[in-house]
């Protein structure tokens, strides 16, 4: 049934009349949204044939994320509510190509070859695995023009393989992961059930504490005239920002029209991130450097802070709060927390390990801050979050943010279970001690419930905007800090990162977290030396974009003009 179905999307030719070849990216296929239809419809298959491999629902979201409007994309998710397995994305791309019908099958076939399972390491089981369940796909897209056609594509491949599709029409990336997360643990999955999780969280991290300073109460968002637009509006809705006591947040949403060829258009977390400037739609050169900012993405999976820069050089350049900097919260305030349960005993054998996952593109400032004052470990992964979730989830507690904005922290299932118990042994009054050696615990026990209130507030599966916007701005209340203490945590080293054009981006391979390069011969050396000469803190890399047909060039050093001048160094050894 799926091969015949698939006549009605032919693989779309260049206009040489090759066929275009798709190529699954650091985050699934991306490109022009107008020829993405047979991609999307062939992805619904995949989707399909991996629920059935796995027993398990799977997800399909149909997004360009930070892109222009006029591309789209499609990312899988699988069974796990996590990222599909890297060896899928092959057998995606090859069907994404196969030419003929006899090829499409032979795709097929491969996927469900028992070797090829590649199960994920927390897959439950299938309830019956004698007789599995029918396949099932949840189905999501964003705001772009070409999303419904194409989410019709994705859902007509999906039910030709057989499957029965959920369409949940639009929402950001993180929620339809959070959804085929829930799901797979039978937790209730629908939207609501998702707003209601956050939410919640979020008020039992703040419980007790109150903001009557207007100013420090509001944020502006900028988002980016994406889905996150409407699903902010439902999130300050579920957190209570319309009743009139008790309110500790509130959001001005700006960016949120969506007209036509506005999204993702010099505004969104990807352009302030990289060009350091507020959103030029949205009347932000109007705010005030007190004013606390934050952007997200065109699929909300991303966010920054922001705000003016105070000395008003230039009127839209920005002091940012980049994936660094609230990685670095999130994990002071987890060290903190722990710290003060310290007298519950309750994650002392063995002890609970906390790290940081980073990638290359991290500050140095910020990876000294959370080794040397922090005293936390930290780990470097390759760029995208199918290499940085597995690292964080090596530890008892992994947080992990990329620079540009995209993360989470990852609780483990066993320290949950220990939050979770430590909680029931306090309700019960049985800690050891019995109840007074309980109440003399008043702080440990309030941080205990605060760390489970976390935990709750953060998305478990995937980077989210929203739920990092509420666990960001749960710590700043809770620590009383604004922006000019959070900025206080350590200063960034001046950098750069910069675009280089080249024939052919392959020749260059890496190793070592994308830090060194090992073809072609030379190259590295040539960087090394560069690097010498600009003394201590000075450090830089290359490598070919995964999204891009590109090099990315990154470099820092003590002096912005030092950080410049390795930056055009490094591109000229590349070029
Ligand atoms: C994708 C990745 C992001 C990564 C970026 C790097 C996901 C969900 N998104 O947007 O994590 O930072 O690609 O792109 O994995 P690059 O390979 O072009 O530098
Ligand atoms: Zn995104």
């Amino acid at each position: 049934a799926f091969v015949a179905a698939s006549d009605a999307y032919p693989i779309p030719t260049s206009p040489d009349g090759a066929p275009i070849r798709f190529s699954y990216g650091t985050a699934g296929f991306r490109t022009r949204g107008d020829v993405l239809a047979s991609t999307v419809f062939r992805c619904g298959a995949v989707a399909a044939v991996r629920s059935a491999v796995t027993g398990r629902a799977t997800g399909i979201v149909v997004t360009a994320s930070h892109n222009p409007e006029r591309d789209n994309g499609v990312k899988l998710v699988d069974c796990d509510g996590g990222m599909l397995p890297v060896a899928w994305e092959r057998h995606a791309e090859a069907l994404a190509n196969a030419p003929g019908w006899d090829a499409m099958r032979a795709a097929i076939a491969t996927m469900r070859t028992p070797a090829e399972a590649h199960l994920p390491k927390h897959a439950h089981p299938p309830a019956h695995a004698a007789d599995p369940p029918p396949p099932h796909v949840f189905l999501a897209r964003d705001t772009r023009p070409t999303g419904p056609a194409l989410a019709a594509a994705a859902k007509a491949g999906a039910e030709a393989i057989g499957a029965s599709v959920t369409d949940l029409g639009l929402m950001t990336t993180p929620q339809l992961h959070y959804v085929v997360y829930a799901s797979h643990r039978g937790w209730p999955s629908a939207e609501a059930d998702y707003f209601a999780r956050l939410a919640r969280g979020f008020r039992r991290m703040v419980a007790g504490g109150t903001n009557d300073d207007d100013e420090r109460r509001s944020i502006v968002v900028d988002c980016a005239n994406g889905v996150g637009a409407a699903k902010l509006a439902a999130l300050a809705e579920a957190i209570g920002q319309s009743s009139s006591d008790g309110c500790v947040l509130s959001m001005d949403l700006r960016n949120v029209a969506g007209e036509s060829g506005s999204l993702n258009n010099s505004v969104g977390a990807d352009y302030v991130q990289k060009e350091k400037r507020a959103p030029a739609h949205g009347s932000f050169e109007t705010l005030g450097p007190s004013q606390r900012c934050v952007s997200v993405d065109g699929d909300a999976d991303r966010l920054v802070y922001f705000r003016k820069k105070p000395d008003g050089s230039n009127e839209n350049s920005v002091e940012l709060f980049d994936g660094d900097k609230i990685a670095a919260l999130v994990a002071t305030r987890v060290a903190d927390l722990l710290r003060r349960c310290a007298p519950l005993n309750a994650f002392d054998h063995p002890p609970l390990r906390v790290g940081v996952v980073q990638t290359a593109y991290a500050n140095g400032a910020s990876t000294a801050y959370i080794t040397n004052v922090l005293g936390v470990e930290c780990a470097c992964a390759n760029t995208g979050v199918k290499f940085l979730h597995p690292e964080a989830e090596k530890f008892d507690v992994g947080v992990y943010f990329e620079a540009n904005g995209h993360g989470t922290a990852v609780f483990s299932d066993a320290t949950i279970e220990r939050i979770d118990a430590a909680i029931e042994r306090v309700d019960a009054g049985a800690d050891g001690g019995g109840r007074s050696s309980i109440e003399q615990c008043t702080d440990a026990v309030a941080a205990l419930r605060e760390l489970k209130a976390m935990t709750e507030a953060i998305n478990p599966a995937v980077g989210d905007a929203l739920s990092g916007i509420l666990v960001v701005e749960a710590v700043l209340l809770a620590k009383g800090w604004g922006l000019t203490e959070w900025g206080n945590m350590y200063a960034d080293l001046p950098s750069r990162q910069v675009k280089v054009t080249v024939l052919d981006r392959s020749v260059i391979s890496v190793t070592n977290a994308e830090r060194v390069a090992v073809t072609p011969a030379g190259m590295q050396a040539a960087i090394d030396q560069a690097v010498g000469r600009h003394g201590a803190h000075a450090r830089a890399f290359a490598r070919p974009s995964g999204t891009e047909d590109i090099v990315r060039v990154y470099a820092e050093a003590a002096t912005e003009a030092g950080a410049a001048e390795l930056a055009r160094e490094v591109c000229g050894i590349v070029y």
